[in-house]
């Protein structure tokens, strides 16, 4: 299947959300950023970049360029809250999500085309989701790669949708200058240009990349690719799972307390083997109560190491359900583990994972659901 790739980023970000937050501002040049006299320039609406101010500029600068224009200090808050509201949109269109500041981010949107009736059907209804649900205007761009989906973003903001589409990359990128090429800063242009290259087709055209290493060393070969609109890096999305957890209902409350116990070992033992296989593990071990008049009761223990180790989470269940001191039947019991990092192999003096674990994972992968159970787990007689 054909990858495609979508890169958002907001219109004039800062400037923009001060813009949505006091109607007066709008169709005004706005300049956000330190006021004080050695500020800069954190971002400037579209109407002030009429008066050729921009972002990283010394506030005095801007000042003297835009003299109507309003100055105001940073919300940072206010720009995150705004920033998970788009994060939550774009969680609507894929999981595949890598966000590369507060207003940008990569989407791999492959295979989702044939549901927006293609790439540019795509891109125009994210961008209507972010205005109707946020006011705000994003710029996007959709391509093979990320590259030119960024490149593609850029193209025609503000308020831009360009699709580049398989076999035109070469032909968008020939008579493009040669600062678009990703990595080219100003000094690099600068050589580049004293050298006659004007364009990334002209870099592009290089017989073969070891005549581009003046310019970019041993980075050559990649932004030989680049020119020619190769670029096979993948969308680094962030791991989606906030927690895993276990939880039960039962048709007929529970009050034996032996049986009870038989559940958290199960639930520990549940949760330890899908934080294992997801190579997971979590600092906060959570456990929820909930009784036959649904009220619903939750303790929860927090560690400084992380775990995934089966007993560590059984125990823990069990003191903080003790903890609650219930002496009703119960509807529903939960044991759920958060707090997630990445799983590390370390020796611990308090945390003897036993190779148990591993040897019964390894059982029941090679021959299907409990072939081998834990004496504890025995009585159970079920498995999910
Ligand atoms: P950008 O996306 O680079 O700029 P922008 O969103 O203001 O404008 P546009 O994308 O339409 O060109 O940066 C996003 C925000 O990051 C910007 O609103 C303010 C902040 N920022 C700084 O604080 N300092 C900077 O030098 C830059 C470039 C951005
Ligand atoms: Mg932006």
């Amino acid at each position: 299947m054909r990858r495609w790739i979508m890169h958002v980023d907001m219109d004039a970000f800062y400037a923009s959300v001060e813009q949505l937050d006091t109607p007066e501002y709008r169709g005004k040049p706005v300049i956000v950023g330190g006021l004080s006299s050695r500020g800069v320039v954190s971002t400037a609406s579209y109407e002030a970049r009429a008066f050729g101010v921009h972002s990283a500029m010394p506030m005095s600068v801007a000042r003297r360029k835009c003299p109507e224009g309003i100055f105001v200090w940073p919300r940072f808050e206010r720009y995150q809250e705004i920033s998970s509201r788009i994060r939550e949109i774009m969680e609507r269109f894929t999981p595949y999500i890598e966000p590369l500041s507060l207003d940008e981010a990569f989407m791999d949107v492959t295979g989702m085309g044939e549901l927006y009736k293609g790439p540019l059907a795509l891109g125009k209804a994210i961008k209507d989701q972010v205005l109707t649900e946020t006011g705000l205007i994003i710029s996007a761009g959709v391509a093979p790669n990320k590259f030119l989906a960024k490149l593609a973003s850029d193209l025609e903001k503000p308020d831009g949708l360009v699709v580049i589409p398989y076999g035109k990359e070469e032909e968008i990128l020939k008579p493009l200058p040669i600062r678009r090429l990703w990595g080219v800063g100003k000094e690099t242009e600068k050589h580049l240009l004293e050298a006659g290259f004007q364009t990334i087709g002209d870099i592009a055209a290089v017989e073969d990349y070891h005549a581009l290493i003046p310019f970019f060393g041993n980075q050559s070969q990649r932004l030989y690719e680049l020119s020619h609109g190769i670029d096979n890096r993948p969308v680094e999305y962030e791991r989606q799972v906030k927690s895993i957890g276990n939880e039960e209902t039962y048709e007929d409350d529970v009050r034996d307390s032996e049986l009870i116990d038989r559940e958290w070992r199960y639930f520990a033992y549940r949760v330890a083997k899908r934080l294992r296989r997801a190579g997971l593990m979590g600092h906060t071990v959570s456990v929820k109560v909930r009784f036959p008049d649904f009220t619903t009761r939750s303790r929860q223990k927090s560690f400084i190491e992380p775990t995934n180790n089966e007993i560590l989470l059984y125990e823990t269940a069990q003191s903080l359900y003790n903890s609650l001191h219930v002496r009703t039947p119960v509807r529903l019991l939960g044991l759920t583990v958060s707090g997630l990092t990445e799983a590390v192999k370390q020796p611990s003096l308090f945390e003897e994972e036993s190779p148990l674990e591993e040897i019964l994972d390894d059982l029941e992968s090679k021959f299907g659901h409990a072939v081998v159970q834990k004496g504890s787990l025995w009585q159970r007689g079920r498995e999910k």
